[in-house]
């Protein structure tokens, strides 16, 4: 199927990322045990304890530091190689940027990206790597709160990303799912709209998901060693 398909669009999610070595969310282990959800990704939540949110978020950012891609995320980034310009789409839910540093080049990051903040004043946007910042940063053009560059519940993804995500996945007759628990929304549904648009669907997860019953194959195990194998297996 991944031979054959003319436009291939990937949605990936934390799973792709675990074997570089970072928490996914959900289940044992995961970043938000010893968190509530909506004590540290909600706009609600920052309202309340902008310092805890910060904590969170800035604890995260110093572990991007010592991670690099695994190669899950390498052979996403040497699958995209074989497509023209623009056949190729890889939406993923994930805001490390490992997708970018492993060489990946048409990458939708639609749930925001960690590096960057945004100023709750200004709007200011900017990419501040790993850098350890202040509990409460300012922004240095208007001196309001700045936030993390990410989406939390309850907040519109990024509206030119996101249709951009979404007609990819339209345009594309065959989407790759990999390790994503496919529960958050709307990024899911790009699974219900390769469906009825008559894309193939390939899942790569350890476990089975609310994708697993759309999909036409299921590959059950973990991305990093099954992505490279999958890569082999096509014609050169
Ligand atoms: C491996 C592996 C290995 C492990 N190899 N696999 C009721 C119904 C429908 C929708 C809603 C609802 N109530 C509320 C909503 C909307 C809500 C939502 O979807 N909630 C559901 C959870 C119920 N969505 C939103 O609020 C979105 N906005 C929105 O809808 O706006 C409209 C609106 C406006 C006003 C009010 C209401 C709606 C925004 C969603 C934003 C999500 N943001 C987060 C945080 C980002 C910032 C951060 O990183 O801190 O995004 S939440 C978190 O979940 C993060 C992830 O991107 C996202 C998805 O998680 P993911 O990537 O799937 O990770 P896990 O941990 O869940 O799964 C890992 C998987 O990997 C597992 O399956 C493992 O098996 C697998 N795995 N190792 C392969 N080695
Ligand atoms: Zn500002």
């Amino acid at each position: 199927m991944v031979g054959a398909a003319r436009r291939l669009a990937v949605l990936t999610g934390a799973g792709i990322s675990a074997e570089s070595g970072i928490a996914t969310f959900r289940g044992a282990g995961g970043l938000w045990e010893g968190y509530r959800v909506e004590d540290v990704a909600t706009p609600r939540a920052f309202q309340r304890d902008p310092a805890l949110v910060w904590r969170f978020y800035n604890l995260r950012r110093a572990n991007l530091a010592s991670v690099a891609p695994n190669p899950g995320h390498h052979a996403l980034a040497m699958l995209e190689r074989r497509f023209p310009p623009g056949n190729f789409t890889l939406i993923t839910q994930n805001v490390d940027g490992l997708h970018q540093a492993a060489g990946s080049r048409n990458v939708l990051e639609i749930h925001g990206a960690i590096r960057r903040v945004r100023c709750t004043g200004c709007g200011l946007n900017e990419d501040r790597g790993t850098a350890p910042l202040p509990d409460l940063p300012k922004c240095e053009r208007c001196g309001a709160l700045l936030r993390p560059d990410v989406v939390w519940f309850e907040e519109m993804l990024p509206a030119d990303v996101w249709r951009r995500a979404d007609e990819a996945v339209r345009a594309s007759n065959c989407l790759l799912v990999v390790g994503t628990s496919a529960v958050v929304y709307p990024a899911a549904g790009l699974i219900d709209v390769a469906r009825a648009g008559g894309s193939d669907i390939i899942e790569v997860n350890l476990e089975t998901t609310p994708a697993s019953c759309h999909a036409d194959v299921i590959l059950r195990g973990p991305s990093g060693q099954l992505l490279p194998r999958l890569l082999d297996l096509l014609p050169s």
